[in-house]
């Protein structure tokens, strides 16, 4: 049994476990005073994602216009953000509620890979 599951590529083995043949594509991303971390997630277009969002202090936004994506980052439980990319390119993000001195600075991006 463990054989066969090592001889499935990485996806075909993912989609057994969790039942799915299109899984959702799990990232995450950390805000905190003035860094998003990692600053840069990369999924694939036309499928599912799940982001994982927190904040380490305060309340921080997530905004990323050229996905339509509009969100707070309070702090506590993660925020999941789902959407299903359906157009490649590198998409700014930044943090648009002001959350100090930095804050201008506090921006990362999205890429979407065809
Ligand atoms: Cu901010």
């Amino acid at each position: 049994m463990g054989r066969f599951l090592l001889l499935l590529p990485g996806a075909a083995l993912l989609a057994a476990l969790g039942g799915s043949s299109d899984p959702a594509q799990r990232v995450g991303m950390v805000a905190m005073k003035f860094d998003f971390l990692p600053d840069t997630v990369r999924v694939k277009k036309g499928r599912p994602v799940a982001l994982e969002l927190s904040s380490l202090d305060r309340l921080h936004g997530f905004s990323v216009p050229g996905l339509g994506i509009d969100a707070d980052i309070p702090p506590g439980p993660p925020t999941i953000l789902r959407f299903t990319p359906t157009a490649a390119g590198v998409f700014p993000v930044h943090c648009d509620v002001f959350c100090g001195d930095g804050h201008e600075g506090m921006a990362g991006a999205i890429i979407v890979e065809e």
